[in-house]
C-alpha cells in the first residue's frame, strides 16, 4: 500500500468530519460493491476540492494498520479514534491505487465479495479431498464444462502440464501451436518433466492450426518416429491477439483426433472469454475436447488457481501427479471460495472487458506512431507495434506511461499488448488513450 497516498486520503476524510464518515461507513457497508464505489467516488471528489493546510486537523492523524482490512485511526489532539474496516478500506486502497494496469488480466486482485467469501470459507484438508469448498468448486467447474470431473490446481501452467503428463508417456509427441503458451511460455515443462516431445505447427493469424497441417504432423507408424498422442489447441489464442477459435473449428479438430486415435486438450486459460465472444456456453465450445484447463485467476478475477477438467479416470491420475509435483494443497477452500464467485458472477460480465478492449483499439488507431493489428479486437487483448518513425524505445514508453498512471507491458522489441479486465473501467480506458497520445504526440 502506498502509505503516503492513503494518509493523504485519510487527511481529506478527516477534514470532512470523522463522525460523518463513520456514520456513512456503516450505511455504505450494507450496500453492494458497485454502489459503494459510486458513492465513494462522488464523496471523495467533493472532499478533494478542499485544500489541507499545515495546521489543519489532518496533519495530526496517525494511522496504524491492524490487518489488511482494518485501520486504527487516531488524531493526537483529539480523543476519538475508530476502526476503518472492510469494504470501505478496500475501496480506499483501490481508489488510491491510481494505476490503470493493462499488463495482463493476471494482475486482477480479488473483489471485496471474494475477500469476504475467502475469509468465511469452510475448509478441510484437500489432499484428503475433505475441503467442502474445493469440492463444490470442482463439481461446479465439471458441470459448467460438461465433463465428468475437475481438479483445482495452483496455476494454468501446472494444469496444462498435468494434462500432458496424463495423456502422454515419455517419448510421445504432442502437436502444439508454434505460438502457443504451452510451447513458448511454460518453461519446457513437458520435455523437462515428462520426456514429451513437442511438434510445433504454425499458428495461423486467426489462432487456428490449419487442419491439413495437423494431419501432416501426425506421425506414421515407423520405427524411427515418435508416437503422436495428443493435439493441443489454445482458446483464446493469446499471442495471435486474444483471438477466438470457433466451436465448428474445435469440432473439426476433435474429429481429426478421434479418427487418428489421439486425444484433444484445450488450453482454455481464457475459454470463458472465448465463449462470451461467441455467445455460446463453454460446455458447447469444449464438447470435443478430452481435457480442458481454464484459469480462474485471469479475467475471472480470482487471486489464485486454475481448473483441469476431463473424465473421472483422467482427473484421478491428474490428482496423483499434482501431488507428485507438490501441488497438493491443504485448506485450499480459502482460494476456492473466490473461484466459486469467478464461476458464478465473473463469467457473465466478460463482455464489458471486450467492449473496453474495442474502445482501446478504436482510440489507439487515432494515436500517431502505432500500427494496430488487423482488427477488430475480439476479446480482451489489444496488440500493436511501434512504427519506425517513433524514436522512443519500448522501455521508454513503458516508463512514460507509468509516470501518467498507466502500466503497460511489451510483447516484443517494438510491440505492446494491453489487456482489459474487471479493474479497468471506462475512465481507465480514457486515461490510457490520453496518456498514449501525450507520450507519442
Ligand atoms: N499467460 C500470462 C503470461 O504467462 C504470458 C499472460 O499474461 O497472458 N495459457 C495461456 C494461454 C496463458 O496466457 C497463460 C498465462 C497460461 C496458460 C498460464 O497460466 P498461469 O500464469 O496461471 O500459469
Amino acid at each position: 500500500m502506498a502509505r503516503g497516498s492513503l494518509d493523504e486520503t485519510l487527511n481529506h476524510l478527516w477534514l470532512a468530519d470523522l463522525g460523518f464518515v463513520k456514520m456513512n461507513f456503516m450505511r455504505i457497508c450494507a450496500r453492494r460493491s458497485e454502489e459503494i464505489r459510486r458513492l465513494l467516488n462522488g464523496y471523495i471528489n467533493v472532499v478533494e476540492n478542499k485544500k489541507i493546510g499545515q495546521n489543519e486537523p489532518g496533519a495530526n492523524l496517525s494511522v496504524r494498520e491492524v490487518s489488511w482490512n482494518i485501520l486504527l485511526i487516531k488524531q493526537s489532539n483529539f480523543r476519538q479514534s475508530f476502526l476503518l474496516t472492510s469494504h470501505f478500506l478496500f475501496l480506499f486502497r483501490r481508489l488510491n491505487m491510481d494505476f490503470i494496469d493493462l499488463r495482463s488480466d493476471t494482475v486482477t486482485k480479488p473483489t471485496p465479495e471474494m475477500r469476504e467469501a475467502m475469509a468465511e470459507a469452510e475448509v478441510g484438508d484437500d489432499v484428503y479431498m475433505d475441503d467442502p469448498t474445493v469440492n463444490q468448486l470442482q463439481e461446479k467447474a465439471a458441470e459448467m464444462l460438461g465433463k465428468e470431473d475437475a481438479l483445482f490446481v495452483p496455476s494454468g501452467t501446472m494444469g496444462n502440464l498435468l494434462a500432458l503428463l496424463v495423456h502422454c508417456q515419455r517419448g510421445d509427441e504432442v502437436i502444439v501451436g508454434d505460438k502457443s503458451h504451452i510451447y513458448l511460455n511454460e518453461a519446457g515443462g513437458m520435455s523437462a518433466l515428462g520426456g514429451i516431445h513437442p511438434r510445433p505447427v504454425k499458428n495461423q493469424a486467426d489462432g487456428t492450426l490449419a487442419l491439413e497441417d495437423i494431419l501432416a504432423a501426425i506421425q506414421s507408424e515407423d520405427v524411427h518416429h515418435t508416437i503422436t498422442r495428443l493435439i493441443c489447441l489454445e482458446n483464446t489464442q493469446n499471442v495471435c491477439g486474444g483471438v477466438v477459435l470457433s466451436a465448428e473449428y474445435t469440432q473439426a479438430v476433435g474429429k481429426i483426433a478421434r479418427e487418428n486415435n489421439l486425444s484433444l486438450h484445450i488450453d482454455g486459460a481464457r475459454i470463458f472469454n472465448a465463449a462470451a465472444v461467441l455467445g455460446i456456453s463453454v460446455k458447447e465450445l469444449v464438447e470435443p475436447a478430452d481435457s480442458v484447463m481454464f484459469c480462474l485467476s485471469k479475467g475471472l478475477v480470482a487471486p489464485v488457481g486454475s481448473m483441469l477438467v476431463g473424465t473421472k479416470k483422467f482427473i484421478n491420475r491428474a490428482r496423483h501427479l499434482r501431488k507428485m509435483l507438490g501441488g497438493g494443497m491443504r485448506q485450499a477452500g480459502v482460494l476456492a471460495a473466490a473461484g466459486l464467485i469467478s464461476l458464478e458472477k465473473m463469467s457473465t460480465r466478460l463482455g464489458q472487458d471486450h467492449a473496453r478492449a474495442k474502445s482501446l483499439f478504436e482510440g489507439l488507431k487515432q494515436v500517431q506512431g502505432l500500427r494496430l493489428d488487423a482488427g477488430p479486437t475480439s476479446s480482451n487483448m489489444v496488440y500493436f507495434d511501434l512504427l519506425d518513425e517513433v524514436k522512443l524505445s519500448v522501455d521508454q514508453i513503458i516508463e512514460e506511461m507509468k509516470k501518467r498512471g498507466v502500466l503497460v507491458d511489451w510483447a516484443g522489441p517494438r510491440r505492446f499488448r494491453l489487456v482489459t479486465h474487471y479493474w479497468v473501467d471506462d475512465a481507465g480506458v480514457s486515461k490510457t488513450l490520453k496518456a498514449f497520445a501525450e507520450v507519442l504526440g
